[in-house]
This record gives structure tokens, sequence and C-alpha cells, in this order.
């Protein structure tokens, strides 16, 4: 969704955390996003534990999502993230799907499609992860995903795979 008059668009960013308490990990990456020039925050969903997706010896996650309006272009607002994972401690290692502190992705920006070398979106794997189409949901029930299609399909053909939401 663009806004005509003040370029403002909506944005929503995955929030995902396995280490160093990760509760408190995304309350306070909530915080640091809505403190970032040009980013608003307008929704933020119920906090959801889930079981690890990819290597299985690493602890459960807490996951996310919050929506934001932004006038970032999405190169600006991807690098501000990764200041925010970077401040949070996290410390990129060989190992894909490794565990993390801190891990945000942009998920959708408006409805564009970007494939550019450090930024896909819509966020690969979205479709098919509980973790994000769950939390998505809630808080978007009549979304459409660039490329994909309306998020409840989308819901309905994935399994919860031990995502819990947390009160
Ligand atoms: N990149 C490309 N597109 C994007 C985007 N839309 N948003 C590039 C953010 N980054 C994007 O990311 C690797 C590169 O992806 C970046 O340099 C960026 O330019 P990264 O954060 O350094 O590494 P990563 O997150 O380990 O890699 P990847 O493949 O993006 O992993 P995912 O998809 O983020 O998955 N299990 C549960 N239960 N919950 C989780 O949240 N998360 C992951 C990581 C694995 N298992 C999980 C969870
Ligand atoms: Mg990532």
């Amino acid at each position: 969704m663009n806004d005509s008059e003040t370029n403002l668009v909506t944005a929503y960013i995955g929030l995902g955390s396995n280490l160093a308490n990760p509760s408190e990990q995304i309350k306070t990456a909530r915080t640091a996003i809505a403190q970032l020039a040009g980013v608003q925050e307008l929704v933020f969903s119920s906090l959801y534990h889930s079981p690890p997706m990819g290597p299985q010896d690493q602890p459960d996650y807490v996951n996310a999502v919050m929506c934001v309006a932004t006038d970032l272009p999405p190169m600006d607002l991807l690098r501000g993230l990764q200041r925010i994972e970077n401040d949070q401690g996290r410390v990129r290692k060989d190992q894909r799907w490794g565990a993390r502190t801190l891990d945000l992705d942009v998920l959708i920006y408006g409805d564009q499609i970007i494939d550019l070398p450090d930024l896909i979106v819509p966020h690969t794997g979205l479709a098919e992860r509980a973790f994000v189409l769950y939390p998505l949901h809630e808080i978007a029930p009549q979304l459409l995903v660039p490329g994909k299609g309306r998020i409840a399909d989308l819901l309905v053909k994935c399994p919860m795979n031990g995502l819990k939401r947390l009160d």
C-alpha cells in the first residue's frame, strides 16, 4: 500500500530470537525499530514460541511480526534492521539457520516484489513458515501477499508445526 501524498509504505518485519532471553530481545528490537528515523510502528503481533526450523540442536525461538509505515527505501530499511541485529549482539556464523540473539527480516514491503542480491521480498519461505504466517495473519487477516496470494489461503495450507501463541 502506497500513500501517494506522503510516500509512506506499509511494511511487515519478522522478528526472531533464540538466545539470551529471546522475549526480551524481541521487545528491545521492537522499541529500536520504532525509533528508526523514517519508521513508525503501526501494529505488533503477540509473541509466539516455535521449535527451530533447521538444525535441531538449538533452543526454541520466540517470533513476532511488526507492521510499520515507512518512507525509507527498502534497502535503507534492511540496513537499519541489520544495525539493530548487530547492536543486540548478533554473531553471524557459518551454520545456516543457526542460533541467534536476533533476526530481523523484511517480510513484505508495500506491494513490491524485490529481487536484489541482498534483498528478496516477499521474504523467501514466508508462505511455508508457521512462525511467520500465523503472527502475520493475526495482525493483517485481509493481507494480500504480493505474488503469493491471500494470507488466509496460505495459512490453511501451513500446519502450525508446534507453534504456540504466548500471552
Ligand atoms: N536477505 C535477503 N532478503 C532479505 C529480507 N527480505 N530480509 C539477505 C532480511 N534479509 C534478507 O541473512 C542473510 C542475508 O539475507 C542477509 O545478508 C540479507 O542481505 P542473515 O540474517 O545474515 O542470515 P540468516 O537469517 O541466518 O539467513 P536466512 O537464510 O535469511 O535465514 P532466515 O530465513 O532468516 O531463517 N526457526 C524458528 N522457529 N524461528 C525463526 O525465526 N529463523 C531462521 C532463520 C531459522 N530457523 C528459525 C527461525
Ligand atoms: Mg534472516
